[in-house]
C-alpha cells in the first residue's frame, strides 16, 4: 500500500476519458479540514481541467468522515453519475481512528455494491498531520485530482459496460 514513491497526482493523461457532460457529486468532511480543503480543491481542479462543467459538480460538506457514508447515500440518489467522498482521519491516543476508519470505509465499499453508480474512497487516513499535508497537494501529490480521474473513470466505464 506504500505511496511513498507512488505520487498521487500523476497519471497517463491519454487514459483519461473526455468528462464533457459527466456529472460529479463530492461529499467532503469537515474534520481536518486544511487538509480536505485541499483535497477538494485537487478534485476540483482535475475534474475540470478534463471537460467537467463547474456548474456539473455539486459540492456538500458533512461533520466528520463517518458521515461520508449517509451524505454519499444520499448524493448518490441525485443526478450525478459518480460521488467523490473525501475525508481525513488522523490517528489519535485512542482506538477511536480505527472505528472510523473501518466503519467508513465498509460504508462506502457497500455503497458501491448497493447504489448502481460508483462512490470514489477519497479517504486519507494517516498517523499524523505531515502525512495528510503530504498525500493533499505536498510531496506525494494530491488524492484529489486521483479521486477525479477514478470518477471520470468509472463514470466512462458505467456508460460502455453492457
Ligand atoms: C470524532 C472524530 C475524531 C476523533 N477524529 C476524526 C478525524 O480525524 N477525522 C474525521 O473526519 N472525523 C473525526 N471524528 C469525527 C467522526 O468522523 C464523526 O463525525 C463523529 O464521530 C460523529 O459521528
Amino acid at each position: 500500500m506504500a505511496t511513498k514513491n507512488h505520487n498521487l497526482s500523476d497519471y497517463d493523461i491519454t487514459s483519461v476519458p473526455d468528462a464533457t457532460g459527466m456529472k460529479v457529486g463530492i461529499v467532503v468532511s469537515e474534520w481536518n479540514d486544511n487538509i480536505t480543503g485541499a483535497l477538494l480543491q485537487g478534485a476540483v481542479t482535475t475534474l475540470m481541467k478534463h471537460g467537467v462543467a463547474e456548474t456539473d459538480i455539486n459540492v456538500m460538506t458533512v461533520p466528520g468522515s463517518f458521515e461520508l457514508i449517509f451524505g454519499a447515500t444520499q448524493m448518490a440518489k441525485t443526478e450525478v453519475d459518480a460521488v467523490i467522498a473525501i475525508g481525513c482521519v488522523i490517528r489519535g491516543d485512542t482506538p477511536h481512528f480505527d472505528y472510523i476508519c473501518e466503519g467508513t470505509t465498509y460504508g462506502i465499499a457497500r455503497l458501491n455494491q448497493v447504489q448502481g453508480k460508483p462512490v470514489i474512497y477519497g479517504l486519507i487516513t494517516t498517523n499524523d498531520m505531515q502525512q495528510a499535508i503530504d498525500r493533499s497537494g505536498g510531496k506525494l501529490g494530491n488524492k484529489g485530482d486521483e479521486c477525479a480521474v477514478t470518477a471520470i473513470k468509472m463514470i466512462d466505464f458505467t456508460r460502455h459496460i453492457k
